[in-house]
C-alpha cells in the first residue's frame, strides 16, 4: 500500500494536532474509552461549536458545557450500550472483550485530530509513515462515525489508505457510495441518492409539478438539491425556487430574508427544505415572522423530526410539514442504561493533565467547567446537561447500535467464533472490513447488510407532523422501501392544514386534457400551454410535448390519443350494389347467349343476313368477352385482373364498333357508292375490305393496349390520400384515358357513317339504332368523366362498371334487340318479299328525287 502525497500533507499541516494527541496519554475518563481485546473508536458530536475565525492552526477545544447537544450524547451512550450488550452476550464474540475510544468531534480540526489519533498504534502517540501498511495495527480496528457527512469525507479518505473499516450513522451524503475513492466506508444509514429518490416519488404522489427547493450552505445541502435537482428533472417535475440558506446572521439575516420573501412570492406551494438542523431552524424562524401560511413543507430525515425546529414558537401555522426519516426502529434500555451511568460518571473525575508540545498549545488550558481540562472527549457533566431522548434520538441511536452489531459480526467471524472458540489473533483493518461487507443479520427484527456500495438496505419512515393545540406530535403515514424503489402511503389519516383540508396543488400548468400536447412556455417544462393534436397525429404517453405522427395504414382525429386502423376499401363480391351490377352483367350475358343461339337457328333469314350475317357472331363474342371482363372488377384487385381487365374490355368492344363501322358502311356502299363509284366498290369488296378494316382497328387497339401496358401497367394500388379514414384499394389506371379515346373516336365514326345512311330502306336503316346506342355510349362515357373528376371512393368502380355496362346494352339494346324482336315475334317481316319492297319502294323513291 502507498502513502499518498495528500496524506503526507496532511500529518504536516495537522502537526498541532499531533501535539494536542500527546495530551490523550492519559488515564481517560471511563465514558470515554474502555480496554478490551480489540478497540472500536466512536467520533460523537457532544458540544455544538461555531466555528471562529483563528489566526493560527490549532485544535478546537469541543468542552464547552453551554452548548451540550443532546442527539449527539445520546447517539454516544447508544455505542456503549452496544458494546456493553456484546461483552455480555455469550453468543456473540463469546469471552471477547470488546473496548471502546470515543471522541467528541464538535468541529473540522477536532475531528482530524480524531481521525490521526486512531490511527496510532497502541501506546504510541504517532502514526507512523509506511510504505506498506499490510501489517500496520492501529489502535482501532474500526470507526464508529462521524455523524455529518463534511467530517466523514475527511475521515473516509484517510482511514481508506489503511482499509480501516468506518461505518456512519448519519453521514448521508451520496458520494460517499463512490467505492473508488472510500474503499473503507460503510453506513447504517441510507444515502441521499435514496432520499431523493423518496422525496420525488413523494412529489409525484400527491401531483406536486411546481416547487422550491432550499438547502443548508454544506455538503449535505448542497449536495442534496444538486442530485434532486437532476432527479426531478426526469421525472417532469420543476424547481420554481431554488436557494441555499444563508449560515451567516442566522435567523434575522437580512439575506434569509429576502429568500423567504422571493420564496413566497413564486407562489409554489411545496417547498423541499434539504438542510441540517440548525439552517432548517433558522428557515422556520424566519418563515414564521414572515407569516407564511398554507404551505406544505417537505423535509428530509435531518431534521423533520428534530426538536429544534418544531419547537419554534408560532411553527404550527405554517402549514403542513411532510418529511422523511430513518427507518422507525425502538431501542429497549437506552434510557435505562443512560440513567444508570450517569450515577457513577458524578462520583467520576477524569482526568488529563495537559502536557503540552513546545508550542504551548494543545489540549485545553482554556476551560473553567472542571478540574478536567482539555482533551477534546471530555464532557463530565454531560448527562445532567441533556434531555431524555426524543423519537429522533432513539431511531438514529439504532442506527449507532447496529453499526456496531456489524462490526462485532465482521469480528465474530474473521476470530472463527463460529466453530465455539475464538480465536483472539492480531487483527488488521483491511481484514476485518472485508468480513463486515459480508454481515447479514437480524438486530431488533430489521436485517442488517450492506450493498456493494457500502450502502443499507433500509428505507425511510414518512412522518407527517401533527398538532393538538400547541402540541406537538407526529404520524407515520407510510413508508418508502427499495429494490424496487416504492412508497406505501396510507392517505386516508392525512390531515393538510389547507382552508379545505385537501390535498394542496403546485403546479405551474393544469393538466392538459386527453390528446392534447403541452407547448412549453417560458423556461420550465412544466409551464405550457395545451393544443390539440392535429388529425392524423397522435399524443403517446411517453411524450406529453410531441403530438407524433400516426402510420400511413392509420387515422387519427382532432386531438387524439391513439391512431385508428385505416379500413382498405374495395368493391367486394358480397357488396348489394355489386349484387345489383353481378345481375345486371350475367343477366346481359344470357341475352347475349340466347341472341347466338337465335341468330345461329335464323342465320339465313333476311333479318341475320341484313345484320350482317356471320359478323354477328363475332360482334356476340366480343360484347360476351367484354361482358365478362367486367367481372375482373369485384372483390380485392389482384395482378392479374388489373393486368386484364382494361384490354379484354376495350380490345372486345374496338371489335364490335369496328363492326358495327364496316357493316354500316357496306350498306351504304351497296346502295350509294355502287352506283356512284363502281370501282371504289369493286376494290373494297375484292380486297376483303371489311375484314381489313375490323383487323386494322382492332390491331390498333391491340397496339394502344401493349403501349400502355408497357409504360405504365396496370396494379393493384391503395389509395392512402383522398380519404383521411379510409384506404382505396384499386387498380391503378393511368393510361386508360387513351385506350377509352380510341374507342371514343371509333364511335363517332361509326356515328358519321350510320348517319350517312339514314335515308335507306328501313330494314337497312341501322341509322337509328346505332345513333341510338352510341348516345348511350357518349352520355355514358361524359357521366363516368364526370364522376371520375369529382368522386374519388370504392363506388368509382362500380361507377366504372355499371358504364361500361350501360354501352354494352347499349349496343346489344340498339343493334341486336330489334333484329331478335322481329325474328321472334314478326316473322312476316322476316320474309325476302318484305326486304325486296322495301328495296324496290327506297329506289323509287330516290329515282323521283
Ligand atoms: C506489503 O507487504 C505484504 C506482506 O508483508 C506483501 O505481501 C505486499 O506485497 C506488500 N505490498 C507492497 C505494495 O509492497
Ligand atoms: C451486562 O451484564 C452486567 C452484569 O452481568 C449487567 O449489570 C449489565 O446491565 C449488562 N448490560 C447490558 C447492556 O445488558
Ligand atoms: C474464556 O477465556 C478464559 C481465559 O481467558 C478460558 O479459560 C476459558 O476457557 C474461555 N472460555 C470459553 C468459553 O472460551
Ligand atoms: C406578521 O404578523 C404580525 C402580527 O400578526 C405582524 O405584527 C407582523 O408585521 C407580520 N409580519 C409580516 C412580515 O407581515
Ligand atoms: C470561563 O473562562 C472564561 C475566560 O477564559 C470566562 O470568560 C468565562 O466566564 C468562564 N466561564 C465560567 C462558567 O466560569
Ligand atoms: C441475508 O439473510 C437472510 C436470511 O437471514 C436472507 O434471506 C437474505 O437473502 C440474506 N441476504 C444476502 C444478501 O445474503
Ligand atoms: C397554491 O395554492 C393556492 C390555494 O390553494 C392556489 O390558488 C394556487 O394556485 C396554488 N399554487 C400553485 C402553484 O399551484
Ligand atoms: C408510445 O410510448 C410507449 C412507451 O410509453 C412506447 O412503448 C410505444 O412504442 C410508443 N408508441 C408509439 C407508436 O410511438
Ligand atoms: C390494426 O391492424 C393491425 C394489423 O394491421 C392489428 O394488429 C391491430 O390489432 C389492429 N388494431 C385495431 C385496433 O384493430
Ligand atoms: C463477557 C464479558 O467480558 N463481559 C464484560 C463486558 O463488559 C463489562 C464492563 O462493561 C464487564 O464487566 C464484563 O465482564
Amino acid at each position: 500500500m502507498m502513502l499518498s502525497p495528500p496524506f503526507i500533507l496532511y500529518l504536516y499541516l495537522l502537526a498541532p494536532c499531533y501535539w494536542a494527541f500527546i495530551c490523550q496519554n492519559t488515564e481517560p475518563s471511563s465514558e470515554f474509552s474502555m480496554d478490551g481485546d480489540y478497540t472500536i473508536a466512536g467520533f460523537f458530536r457532544l458540544h455544538s461549536y461555531s466555528t471562529t475565525v483563528k489566526s493560527r492552526p490549532e485544535v478546537d477545544i469541543c468542552d464547552n458545557a453551554a452548548s451540550v447537544n443532546s442527539h449527539g450524547y445520546h447517539l454516544f451512550q447508544a455505542m456503549r450500550f452496544a458494546i456493553e450488550k456484546i461483552n455480555n452476550s455469550s453468543s456473540l464474540l463469546p469471552n471477547v472483550t470488546l473496548g471502546y475510544e470515543i471522541y467528541n468531534t464538535c468541529s473540522e480540526s477536532a475531528n482530524m485530530y480524531a481521525t490521526l489519533s486512531i490511527l496510532a498504534q497502541s501506546r504510541q502517540h504517532h502514526v507512523e509513515v509506511l510504505s506498506n501498511f499490510t501489517h500496520y495495527q492501529p489502535k482501532a480496528v474500526a470507526l464508529i462515525g462521524p455523524d455529518s457527512s463534511q467530517f466523514t469525507l475527511t475521515t473516509a479518505a484517510i482511514l481508506s489508505i489503511l482499509l480501516m473499516p468506518e461505518i456512519s450513522y448519519e453521514a448521508s451524503n451520496e458520494m460517499l457510495s463512490l467505492k473508488r475513492a472510500y474503499p473503507s466506508f460503510l453506513r447504517t444509514i441510507p444515502s441521499d441518492r435514496l432520499q431523493v429518490e423518496a422525496v420525488v416519488l413523494l412529489l409525484q404522489e400527491f401531483g406536486w409539478n411546481w416547487i422550491a427547493m432550499v438547502g443548508s450552505d454544506d455538503a449535505y445541502g448542497k449536495n442534496g438539491i444538486k442530485t434532486l435537482q437532476e432527479v426531478v428533472a426526469k421525472h417532469d417535475i420543476c424547481a420554481a425556487y431554488q436557494g441555499i440558506i444563508p449560515t451567516k446572521g442566522g435567523a434575522s439575516s437580512p439575506e434569509l430574508k429576502e429568500m423567504v420573501r422571493v420564496l413566497v412570492g413564486t407562489g409554489v406551494n411545496v417547498t423541499v427544505v434539504f438542510s441540517n438542523v440548525d439552517s432548517a431552524k433558522d428557515l422556520f424562524d424566519m418563515v414564521v415572522q414572515e407569516n407564511v401560511t398554507e404551505k406544505v413543507w417537505l423535509g428530509t430525515e435531518a431534521w423533520s423530526l428534530a426538536s429544534e425546529v418544531w419547537s419554534i414558537p408560532g411553527i404550527h401555522r405554517i402549514g403542513t410539514v411532510i418529511g422523511l426519516s430513518v427507518k422507525q426502529a425502538k431501542l429497549p434500555g437506552l434510557e435505562e442504561f443512560e440513567s444508570a451511568h450517569a450515577s457513577s460518571e458524578k462520583s467520576k473525575v477524569a482526568t488529563c493533565a495537559p502536557d503540552l508540545g513546545a508550542d504551548g498549545r494543545g489540549g485545553g488550558t482554556s476551560s473553567n467547567e472542571s478540574t478536567s481540562q482539555g482533551c477534546n472527549q471530555i464532557c463530565t457533566r454531560c448527562h445532567s446537561l441533556t434531555s431524555a431522548p426524543q423519537t429522533f434520538d432513539i431511531w438514529t441511536s439504532f442506527n449507532v447500535y447496529s453499526a456496531v452489531f456489524a462490526v462485532a459480526h465482521g469480528l465474530h467471524h474473521l476470530l472463527g467464533c463460529c466453530s465455539g472458540a475464538c480465536s483472539k489473533d492480531k487483527v488488521y483493518p483491511w481484514q476485518l472490513l472485508e468480513k463486515i461487507k459480508q454481515v447479514n443479520f437480524t438486530l431488533q427484527k430489521s436485517q442488517v447488510h450492506f450493498d456493494a456500495n457500502g450502502d443499507p438496505l433500509t428505507g425511510y419512515d414518512l412522518v407527517m407532523w401533527k398538532w393538538t393545540g400547541q402540541t406537538w406530535s407526529f404520524d407515520v403515514f407510510g413508508s418508502y422501501l427499495q429494490n424496487p424503489d416504492r412508497l406505501n402511503i396510507g392517505q386516508a389519516g392525512l390531515l393538510w392544514h389547507t382552508k379545505d383540508n385537501q390535498v394542496p396543488v403546485s403546479t405551474c400548468s393544469k393538466v392538459c386534457v386527453k390528446g392534447e400536447k403541452r407547448m412549453q412556455v417560458g423556461l420550465h417544462q412544466c409551464c405550457f400551454n395545451c393544443v390539440a393534436c392535429p388529425t392524423g397525429t397522435f399524443l403517446n404517453s411517453s411524450d406529453l410535448y410531441n403530438c407524433q405522427p400516426c402510420g400511413t395504414d392509420q387515422w387519427a382525429p382532432v386531438g387524439s390519443e391513439i391512431c385508428f386502423n385505416r379500413t382498405t376499401e374495395f368493391l367486394s363480391w358480397a357488396d348489394p350494389v355489386s349484387w345489383a351490377l353481378l345481375t345486371g352483367i350475367t343477366l346481359l350475358l344470357l341475352l347475349l347467349a340466347g341472341t347466338a343461339a337465335l341468330f345461329a337457328q335464323n342465320l339465313t333469314t333476311p333479318v341475320v343476313k341484313s345484320a350482317g350475317g356471320r359478323m354477328c357472331f363475332l360482334m356476340l363474342g366480343a360484347l360476351i368477352c367484354a361482358c365478362c371482363s367486367l367481372y375482373c372488377y369485384f372483390g380485392e384487385p389482384t395482378w392479374h385482373t388489373c393486368l386484364l381487365k382494361l384490354p379484354v374490355f376495350s380490345i372486345s368492344f374496338t371489335i364490335c364498333l369496328s363492326c358495327i363501322a364496316t357493316h354500316a358502311f357496306q350498306i351504304i356502299c351497296i346502295f350509294k357508292l355502287a352506283s356512284k363509284w363502281p370501282a371504289f366498290y369493286r376494290a373494297w369488296m375484292s380486297h376483303n375490305g371489311p375484314n381489313l378494316f375490323i383487323g386494322a382497328c382492332t390491331a390498333g387497339q391491340v397496339v394502344m393496349c401493349l403501349v400502355s401496358l408497357s409504360t405504365s401497367p396496370s396494379v393493384p394500388r391503395k389509395d392512402y390520400k383522398t380519404f383521411a379514414t379510409l384506404i382505396i384499394f384499386q387498380c391503378s389506371e393511368d393510361n386508360a384515358v387513351w385506350v377509352l379515346l380510341y374507342n371514343t373516336l371509333l364511335s363517332i365514326c361509326c356515328f358519321v357513317i350510320s348517319y350517312m345512311g339514314k335515308d335507306l330502306p328501313e330494314n337497312y336503316n341501322e341509322a337509328k339504332c346505332i345513333t341510338c346506342s352510341l348516345l348511350i355510349n357518349f352520355v355514358c362515357f361524359i357521366c363516368f368523366l364526370t364522376t371520375y373528376f369529382f368522386y374519388q371512393g370504392k363506388y368509382m368502380v362500380a361507377i366504372t362498371v355499371l358504364s361500361n355496362l350501360t354501352t354494352l346494352s347499349g349496343i346489344f339494346g340498339g343493334y341486336f334487340l330489334p333484329k331478335g324482336y322481329i325474328i321472334l315475334f314478326r316473322a312476316e317481316l322476316n320474309t325476302t318479299e318484305h326486304f325486296q319492297m322495301s328495296i324496290q319502294s327506297y329506289t323509287t323513291k330516290r329515282s323521283s328525287d
